[in-house]
């Protein structure tokens, strides 16, 4: 009787491990498919040389698979003096600037996958330091903002529709990572998609920085996680029925 209970004990921790190791098997397949989509979300990988726009002195090492434009530099922790201007790792995006109604920042393309009808989502973290805060000088209407674009192009690149996630002020609160995301469905004739990050100020002599990190890109559920959600619900039915058995 015991030596049954114990074999049987044994049985379970063994579908229990297997189940363990299935879970994070998918989980790690998951995050290959998803972060696939989009080239260094973290910033970390730099590569050539980024002569700013918006200030042609100002030449820094470019973000590998990023076009960046205007104020929109990958900087280090060392460089900003500022522990917390990374999230994760040393580098982030930093958008700042002034120039009236001009967005300071970095896009990506998604050129493959993207078809009408699909549920896309982007999401990442943006902090603006109290340091140096997203203000006006002169606060007359709209203050100076971060956003989060979501855009879908047809075949030739055309932008034919986009989505904001909710633009992001100081008072959303300084010196911390906020949690940004905006979902998008892909309208007719989308072929591609583009990743935005960016601030932008308008009135009163705008100012301060906001830094972005850690971007992902989320295509909807593919035919893979259905596959892969069937196959761990199927293994935790036959866990339940075989625990049934020997319990
Ligand atoms: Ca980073």
């Amino acid at each position: 009787m015991n030596q049954a209970r114990s074999l049987n004990g044994r049985g379970t921790a063994v579908i229990r491990f297997l189940e363990r190791a299935a879970v994070v098997w998918i989980v790690s397949l998951t995050a290959i498919a998803t972060d696939a989509q989009l080239l260094n979300g973290s910033f970390e990988l730099g590569y050539g040389l980024y002569t700013n726009t918006s200030n042609p002195s100002s030449v820094t090492t470019a973000a590998v698979g990023w076009v960046q434009y205007g104020n929109g530099l990958r900087i280090s922790t060392n460089e900003t003096g500022d522990a917390n201007s990374a999230r994760t790792g040393a580098f982030s995006l930093q958008c700042f600037g002034s120039n009236f109604g001009q967005s300071e920042g970095a896009c990506q393309e998604i050129a493959d996958g993207v078809s009408p009808g699909q549920t896309w989502t982007i999401s990442g973290y943006a902090r603006i330091p109290s340091s140096d805060p997203l203000t006006n000088a002169s606060p007359i209407g709209m203050q100076p903002f971060g956003c989060l674009r979501l855009a879908f192009m047809d075949t030739n690149g055309a932008e034919i529709d986009y989505f904001d996630a909710p633009d992001i002020y100081s008072a959303d609160g300084l010196d911390t990572w906020l949690s940004v995301s905006v979902t998008g469905t892909a309208p007719a004739g989308a072929a591609r998609l583009k990743v935005d990050v960016m601030e932008i100020g308008f009135f009163g002599n705008p100012s301060g920085t906001i830094y972005f990190d850690d971007l992902t890109v989320i295509p909807e559920p593919s035919t893979f996680l259905l596959v892969s959600m069937s196959l761990l619900g199927g293994f935790r039915m036959y866990s339940r029925r075989k625990n049934r058995h020997t319990d």
